[in-house]
């Protein structure tokens, strides 16, 4: 069978923007298929656009998901299916998210999904329905079936990733596990529910193999708690020593713990550890409490001075707004990382991911401002927060991420962890700010937000229906013999009717007046095509070349094309163009 694979791109830029590297799923699932006899073709969208031969030239499309990539998701998903292909989905938002996943796809895989993906492939192919494979939610006679979770990978069964099936992707860095799980349970985390607490390591005989590869190279080893059994991780470290297996350069996640066994320290660095990223969280002691995460502030002092130590760079991951936090905590972490001389640091917002108990509570107490899944990426804030308004919650956590990557503070660290650091402050320093610049019309709706206490005003509108919307705010009309215009905003969602006809000429009008009257950023379009003739199918296409420019300033545009007369499409599929950066749906009156 031929088998589309694709790991879909986050909306908008994120702290780790700037590292092209794919989760191992879709790379491990793609060699399983591959040795069973499958033709597979593997997108990590990222780095690459999605052709629509990728889509309809297939015998099957599977996409991975996390919740920041999931409306992306089911864009691509309902343009395959659109075409009649069927769609898998796996990972780990629809794996917690099946009823709203199967409105888009034919299939969901929960869970771990290296044992059961083959077999649901083998299924589809032989045109059976996969009652016997675990893990695999269905419909049948439009009811949904879900099978059983599937038991826990044996991860040692699991092959190596072939990496080659990622087409001309330049990865500075390259991901390798060597565990899955983590024995800890912390509240806002979706690893453990997706995972499990039983922490399962690979033969140290297997990783070795595996990092023979990347002796020259630069690796992330993607375990969430790479020295969670430290007896073990000493083994893998030695052997990496000793048979000189080691990377250039190295980095992986460990919790503060770490730092209190020097033989671990040391053996690390002899490894070549160059960063660990730390679960600090937080330094409010009831918060650290609150989010089960068992430590305290002294650890994480402790630990960062250990790591510095053994000259192993510090990336200080913490997580703003829990139930205790105020204003006053943001601030005193800043002042906390400076002090403490952490070299990289992520200050997020606490996100209620589904699957995890902090999802369950918020829900259960109804703080959940927004389900626009976009914006759960850990940068925004998607709940109310207790002791503060939203609005502080974002303002004061981009401020102080602003002030850690302030110039001054680029070089702090060059004599006590080096160069390094000073490269990844300036990569931060440029994150923060190229954020802001995207995400500076979010303040104005938690604004809005907290001075009417709705929730409503937040909701992910482009999914209602057009005829709710009512046109106040009437930014534009203009009534040109040619091509009527009418441009209006409700809340955070432009929508722009059209009427008449486009051609060379009032194509390149209508996008003047699109870029003039919209922010250079902003959160939802939807363009009603519903009245519009194209002139001719050039005119369609630079249609589509326009949108698709615009597409990357948005965060979702919506078409709605006449049912009966869809030029958009066919022109797509005629050029084989890439699929639109915008989703198309069909307006049922014509
Ligand atoms: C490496 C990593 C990164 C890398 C690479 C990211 C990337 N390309 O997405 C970096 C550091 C850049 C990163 C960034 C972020 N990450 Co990250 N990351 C990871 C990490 C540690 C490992 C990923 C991995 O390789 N896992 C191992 C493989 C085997 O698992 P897998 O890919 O999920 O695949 C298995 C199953 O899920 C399933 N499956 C997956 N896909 C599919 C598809 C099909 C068709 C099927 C059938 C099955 C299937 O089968 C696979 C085999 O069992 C995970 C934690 C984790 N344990 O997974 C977090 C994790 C994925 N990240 C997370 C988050 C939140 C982020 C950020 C938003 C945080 C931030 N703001 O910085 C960003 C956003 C990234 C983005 N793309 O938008 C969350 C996602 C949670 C969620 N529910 O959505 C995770 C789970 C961590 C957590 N604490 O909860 N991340
Ligand atoms: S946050 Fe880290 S320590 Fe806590 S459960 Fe998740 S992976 Fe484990």
């Amino acid at each position: 069978m031929k088998v589309t694979l694709i790991e879909p791109r986050p909306a908008g830029k994120h702290v780790f923007s700037t590292v092209k590297m794919p989760r191992l799923g879709l790379p491990i699932l793609g060699t399983i298929l591959k040795e069973k006899g499958h033709q597979v073709n593997l997108i990590y969208e990222a780095t690459e656009e999605i052709r629509l031969t990728d889509l309809i030239n297939t015998d099957l499309v599977s996409i991975s998901t996390t919740t920041s990539t999931i409306v992306e998701a089911y864009r691509i998903a309902d343009f395959a299916r659109q075409h009649d292909i069927p769609v898998v989905m796996g990972g780990a938002h629809v794996t917690f998210m099946v009823e709203e996943a199967l409105q888009h796809c034919d299939y969901v895989c929960r869970g771990e999904a290296d044992e059961t993906f083959n077999q649901l492939v083998s299924c589809i192919e032989k045109g059976e329905l996969p009652v016997d494979v675990p893990g695999v939610s269905y419909w049948q006679d439009d009811q949904m079936i879900h099978n059983p979770m599937p038991d826990w990978v044996n991860v040692d069964e699991v092959p190596f990733p072939d990496l080659s099936l990622l087409k001309d992707i330049k990865m500075s860095t390259y991901p390798v596990m060597t565990s899955r799980g983590c024995p800890f349970d912390c509240t806002f985390c979706s690893v453990t529910p997706m995972f499990g607490r039983k922490y399962r390591y690979r033969n140290t005989e297997s990783v070795l193999e595996e990092l023979k590869q990347y002796r020259d190279k630069q690796v992330f080893f993607v375990d969430d708690n790479f020295t969670a059994n430290p007896h073990h991780s000493k083994e893998l470290l030695r052997q990496m020593i000793s048979r000189n297996i080691r990377p250039r350069w190295w980095c992986t996640q460990v919790r503060t713990d770490a730092a209190r066994d020097e033989e671990l320290l040391r053996l690390m660095r002899d490894a070549g550890c160059g960063t660990v990223f730390i679960g600090m969280e937080s330094i409010n002691p009831e918060t650290l409490k609150k989010y089960n995460k068992k430590q305290d502030v002294e650890d994480i002092e402790y630990c960062i001075k250990q790591f510095h130590r053994f000259g192993i760079l510090v990336h200080g991951m913490f997580v703003f707004g829990g139930d205790d936090d105020t204003v006053q905590t943001i601030h005193d972490t800043l002042e906390f990382a400076i002090k403490n001389h952490i070299d990289t640091l992520q200050f997020m917002i606490l996100t209620p991911l589904p699957g995890t108990r902090t999802y369950a509570d918020m829900e259960k107490e109804g703080r959940i401002l927004t389900h626009d899944w976009n914006l759960y990426d850990a940068h925004h804030v998607v709940y109310q927060p207790r002791l503060m308004s939203a609005e502080e919650l974002q303002k004061e956590t981009i401020k102080a991420f602003h002030k850690f990557y302030s110039p001054g503070r680029i070089l702090g660290n060059l004599f006590r962890t080096g160069i390094r650091s000073v490269a990844f402050r300036a990569v931060g320093f440029w994150l923060v700010r190229s954020w802001e610049s995207e995400n500076s019309w979010y303040y104005q709706v938690l604004k809005k937000l907290a001075s009417h206490n709705s929730s409503d005003s937040l909701s992910n509108r482009i999914s209602r229906s057009i005829s709710s919307f009512r046109f106040k705010n009437l930014r534009y009309v203009t009534t040109d013999p040619v091509l009527n215009i009418e441009v209006s905003q409700q809340d955070e969602t432009f929508l722009i009717n059209l009427k008449g006809y486009l051609n060379d000429f009032s194509l390149g009008e209508t996008f003047k007046i699109l870029s003039s009257h919209i922010p250079s950023f902003y959160q939802n379009l939807v363009i009603n095509l519903d009245g519009v003739n194209f002139t001719s199918e050039k005119v369609a296409l630079q249609f589509v070349n326009h949108l698709n420019r615009m597409a990357a300033r948005a965060r979702q545009i919506q078409i709605r094309v006449p049912q009966a007369n869809d030029l958009i499409t066919r022109v797509i599929a005629k050029y084989n163009l890439r699929i639109p950066g915008f989703a198309i749906t069909r307006s049922l009156n014509s």
